[in-house]
């Protein structure tokens, strides 16, 4: 069944120039892009986007890291998008992401994990209402 979902590639992949790269295995699996946004986040942007987070001690590192540097949103659809995005992406920890996915390709960071995907119908409601009002 068609579905959206929305993924971010965070300041740390902009800034390595994989952007590019990690479209395209989007578009190379089968997802169509409907809206695509470089912007940078301001802090109560990112403060709303992450609000599930903040009461956890990593929120200020959350935040700070996600406002550091232009990020790249893209509103994807196809087949059972959320939950395919997330396979995509791998492992948070990108050091325990398996070869193959986003994170486990590229990264070795935490916070610095390369790429955001929302994790549920009502993430990618809240988090698409953040960013492209
Ligand atoms: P994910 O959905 O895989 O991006 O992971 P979470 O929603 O659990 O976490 C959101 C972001 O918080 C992650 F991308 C990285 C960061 N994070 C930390 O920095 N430390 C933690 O202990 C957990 C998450």
């Amino acid at each position: 069944m068609a579905e959206q979902t929305l993924f971010i590639v965070k300041p740390d992949g902009v800034e390595r120039r994989i952007a590019g790269e990690i479209i395209a295995r989007f578009e190379r699996k089968g997802f169509t892009i409907v809206k695509l946004k470089m912007f940078a986040f301001t802090r109560p942007m990112a403060e709303e986007f992450y609000s599930v987070h903040n009461t956890k001690p990593f929120f200020g590192e959350l935040v700070s890291f996600i406002t550091s540097g232009r990020v790249i949103a893209a509103v994807i659809e196809g087949n059972n998008a959320i939950a395919t995005t997330r396979l995509m992406i791998g492992a948070t920890k990108s050091y325990e992401a398996a070869p193959g996915t986003i994170r486990g390709d590229f990264g070795l960071g935490m916070s610095d994990n390369i790429i955001h995907a929302s994790d549920s119908k009502e993430s990618f409601e809240k988090e698409v209402a953040v960013i492209f009002k």
